[in-house]
């Protein structure tokens, strides 16, 4: 227990998280098809989509949860408006990608804004009155109203899940901690193109007594929440 009597204990390393129900929001980081599915940005720089795709049904139940505790969720899409303004040449020409963001792929075109690929796959989408935030870069808080959604809800405690979870997620997690959220990541709800990726980025977190958050199995969640 944290000493506060509306805490509630969940397992999870290093220590118990210290979990405040009436401040705890869920982040669910870009669980696009342009992530998890052929022929979205994902696979177009060259990865081995299964460990990313294998982890929809988790996150899906994590949602679920947080929906049957009715606790806030919030969406987000890594996406470039159209004329790709909000993206950097820096970002769109790095590397040697089969298709590069914002040309025509299979799903549209590819991390821009309203193109189908760029829709969070079906089985995590958004229920009508959950937040989702569209943001350019890696970080949810660069570029976005995320700060401010969270400080009018009086949220303090993110649980965190979704892809990539040394890109994206890691990214996220510590611009929250930075700003002195309580941050947990479900570790079975998160993945990586690269499993020794999501391995090392699950240790770093943790690292030097939760230096950047807690991690935590989906099981010990719902089991802590009754
Ligand atoms: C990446 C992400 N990996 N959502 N984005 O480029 O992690």
């Amino acid at each position: 227990m944290s000493g506060a009597p509306d805490r509630i204990e969940v397992a999870a390393s290093p220590f118990p998280y210290p979990l405040d129900p009436a401040h705890t929001a869920l982040v669910v980081i870009d669980m696009q098809r342009d992530f998890v599915e052929p022929g979205g940005f994902g696979e177009t720089l060259g990865n081995d989509l299964s460990p990313v795709a294998a982890i929809v049904p988790t996150v899906a139940a994590l949602i679920a949860l947080f929906r049957r505790k009715q606790w806030p969720i919030l969406h987000t899409r890594e996406s470039h408006k159209p004329d790709l303004s909000d993206c950097p040449p820096a970002k769109r020409l790095r590397g040697n990608p089969a298709l590069r963001i914002g040309d025509e792929g299979p799903m549209g075109r590819i991390l821009v804004r309203g193109e189908p690929g760029n829709a969070i796959v079906a089985t995590c989408a958004p229920a009508p009155g959950e937040i989702v935030i569209d943001k350019p870069g890696k970080g949810m808080f660069y570029a976005t109203e995320v700060g401010e959604i969270l400080k009018e809800r009086g949220i303090t405690h993110l649980v965190f899940a979704g892809v990539t979870t040394e890109v994206c997620v890691q990214t996220s997690m510590r611009e929250a901690n930075d700003r002195g959220y309580e941050c947990l990541l479900i570790e079975d709800a998160t993945a990586s193109y690269f499993p020794r990726f999501k391995a090392a980025a699950l240790d770093m977190i943790r690292a030097q007594g939760a230096i950047v958050g807690w991690t935590t199995p989906l099981y010990a969640l719902s089991k802590a929440l009754g």
